[in-house]
């Protein structure tokens, strides 16, 4: 299955203030389709070709760290897209929040250590909301990696490479990690993957 860069699902100012429309131009425009023409010319000869985009992630960890790279962090811009809406944040739909606060404490704890999560990665990477072995878990990785290959599914993901906040924060990565969690999240798509996983 060859890669393919889907259009956003909003215009491309529709979370500004928060995510500018450059920020967009760059990000998913060079940025992922970057992902998209390499993992293609990688994906060739891999011995991956037809399986889906799951399987290259988790067939391509820990052996083929070009493919992986790209194929990986293609699979977490295309979510990534739709973790974002415009007027986004504000209140967990209630299955999600019960499942939160019965495994994370609270959902001021839960903000608290995502943000915190996303603020610690050293370098390139990215913050997750992941269910793991049936109970949700705050996660960060490196580079594209993600917990997909840590027998996890993720539910929420937040990019901190800094072609991510750059344009719009300069360093304020928390000022970024602040405004993702309460002016950006779609967390309908959140629960539509949690209700899959569950
Ligand atoms: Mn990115």
């Amino acid at each position: 299955m060859a890669f393919e860069l889907l259009d956003l699902p909003y215009s491309y100012d529709a979370l500004a203030p928060y995510m500018s429309a450059e920020t967009f131009e760059y990000h998913h425009d060079k940025h992922h389709q970057a992902y998209v023409t390499n993992g293609n010319k990688l994906l060739e000869g891999s011995g991956l070709e037809g399986k889906s985009l799951e399987e290259i992630v988790k067939g391509s960890f820990g052996n083929n760290a070009g493919l992986f790279n790209n194929a990986a962090q293609h699979y977490n811009h295309l979510h990534f897209w739709n973790w974002m809406k415009p007027n986004g944040g504000g209140n967990i739909p209630g299955a999600l929040e019960a499942k939160i606060i019965s495994d994370l404490g609270s959902v001021e704890k839960f903000r608290a250590d995502f943000i915190n999560a996303g603020m610690t990665q050293f370098g390139s990477g990215w913050a997750w909301l992941t269910l793991i072995d049936g109970k949700l878990s705050v996660t960060k990785t490196a580079n594209g990696e993600n917990p997909l290959v840590h027998g996890g599914v993720p539910l929420l993901g937040v990019d901190v490479w800094e072609h991510s906040y750059y344009i719009d924060y300069r360093n304020a990565r928390p000022k970024y990690l602040e405004a993702f969690f309460d002016d950006m999240i779609n967390w309908e798509y959140v629960e539509k993957l949690f209700e899959a996983a569950s």
